[in-house]
């Protein structure tokens, strides 16, 4: 932390303005001694200056350089912005010459690392920084700003001092019984208020959960036998004629993707290779990428033939998919009914018909049901937005149902206090109270260089 860090921080490609953001002790020191124009060192804080980025007497560019001193910054430390016209040519020499004058390249992400190291933000709001960068729709884009906003760091503290005040009066409590002033906790105290914290927690993952989907959308994949009409039906979801269709069985080998919006939330939608066993090595590579596509999915839409009996490859294909989110079409519903599916007892079963809408129509239905899209948006956006902070709640929640168990059994109350310590512990990991390297580092690794 010691180093004074660059990196190129817009994208790398032509456009009118790119940026080399510099962080640290002597950033302005390294940008100044290649620079002609007025000596930056005694520049005022946040002011943009004009000059040329020189190296060697050669005029690099003509640039506005932004000078912004500590504390005040990004990251706390000195930090300097150069822009400079776009295009990948001069924005790499401009970095090579701040490399060569001492900064060091940047690790991604870790000018927010700093920011973080630095008590700038916390690890909720660093997280809120690359999910605004990411987010793909404009729900998971307002998720992140309120996040960035302290909404979900809020909520956390608040947790954490209801936790801590809890704790307090069992320690007062512990240590000086006799003093008759005190407010004796009771046993029946400290249970109501432990019930009271698991149902908000409980709320809170619930309402969580729903993030993922936002952010990600719904990874679907088409599979079925060849010939029941799987890329037929991917091609009227994107309402486009994206993958091949002919009356040939295995006529699609490879996977096709394509993305529509159901209830702002989007679903990425795979069709498959049709399932059967061939002796074909291209057709066999792609059926076996089918049944791996299965594994990773949050939603199975199995398609059978309505026209034809259930064969071994169909019940094969219900099998493996029998313990996902699955839908089953019942395709070529204009034909002949032959296929009996009587005996398996399933849900979720949509038929449809790809030459009209109407089926169509029906399984976008079906899917918003499902995963019961119409409830997931909400003005409220205080939310954990991913895997590591819901993992967290749920060992916080985990500890307080200990608490509570161990309440409800007349445990000693030091035992219950370990438990609500513990919770409270979890609940700081996710704002980053506490955290391991390997945390940081894995989160970080995420971020693009230069943010
Ligand atoms: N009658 C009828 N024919 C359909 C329907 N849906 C698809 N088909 C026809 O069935 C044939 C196979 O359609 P595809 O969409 O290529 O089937 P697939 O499951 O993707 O097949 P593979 O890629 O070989 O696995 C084509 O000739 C389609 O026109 C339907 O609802 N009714
Ligand atoms: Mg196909």
């Amino acid at each position: 932390m010691n180093d004074t860090i660059v990196a190129i921080s817009t994208a790398l490609g032509v456009g009118a303005i790119s940026i080399i953001r510099l962080s640290g002790k002597d950033a302005i020191k390294i940008v100044n001694n290649c620079f002609k124009g007025k000596d930056l060192t005694t520049a005022e804080s946040h002011t943009i200056n004009y000059g040329h980025i020189i190296d060697k007497n050669q005029i690099i560019d003509e640039v506005l350089i932004s000078v912004m001193k500590a504390p005040k910054t990004y990251t706390t430390e000195d930090v300097v912005e150069i822009n400079c016209h776009g295009g990948v040519i001069s924005t790499k020499r401009i970095l090579e010459t701040m490399l060569t004058h001492g900064a060091r390249l940047a690790e991604p992400g870790e000018f927010t690392k700093r920011a973080f190291l630095n008590g700038r933000i916390d690890l909720v709001k660093s997280e809120a920084v690359i999910d605004i960068i990411n987010s793909k729709n404009e729900e998971a884009n307002k998720i992140a700003l309120s996040q960035l906003n302290g909404s979900t760091s809020n909520m956390i503290k608040k947790f954490r001092n209801k936790l801590k005040q809890l704790l307090a009066s069992i320690e007062v409590n512990i240590d000086y019984p006799e003093y008759y002033d005190i407010e004796v906790v009771t046993k029946d105290n400290i249970r109501k208020s432990i019930k009271e914290m698991k149902m908000d927690l409980d709320k809170i993952i619930k309402e969580s959960k729903n993030t993922t989907l936002i952010k990600e959308g719904i990874k679907t994949v088409i599979v079925g036998r060849p010939n029941v009409g799987k890329s037929s039906i991917l091609n009227k979801l994107l309402e486009q004629d994206k993958a091949i269709v002919t009356n040939i069985a295995g006529t699609t080998r490879d996977i096709v993707e394509g993305e529509i919006c159901l209830d702002g939330i989007i679903l990425n939608i795979i069709d498959t290779a049709g399932i059967r066993s061939t002796n074909d090595i291209v057709e066999k590579i792609g059926v076996e990428k089918s049944l791996s596509m299965i594994d990773d999915a949050d939603l199975v839409v199995v398609v059978l033939n309505n026209n034809e009996e259930l064969t071994m490859d169909d019940e094969e294909i219900l099998e493996k998919t029998k313990r996902k989110q699955r839908i089953v079409v019942i395709n070529k519903n204009d034909l002949s009914k032959k296929l009996d599916i009587s005996k398996y007892n399933l849900k979720n079963i949509v038929e449809t018909n790809t030459n009209t809408v109407e089926g169509i129509k029906n399984l976008k239905e079906k899917i918003i049901e499902l995963f019961e899209l119409e409830n997931i948006k909400t003005k409220d956006y205080t939310y954990l937005t991913n895997a590591r902070q819901i993992s967290l709640a749920k060992k916080a929640y985990l500890s307080l149902k200990e608490a509570e168990t161990g309440i409800n059994n007349d445990l000693p109350i030091d035992m219950i206090e370990i438990d609500l310590k513990n919770t409270f512990d979890f609940l700081g990991e996710i704002i980053g109270e506490t955290y391991s390297e390997e945390i940081l580092d894995h989160l970080f690794a995420n971020f693009c260089v230069g943010k």
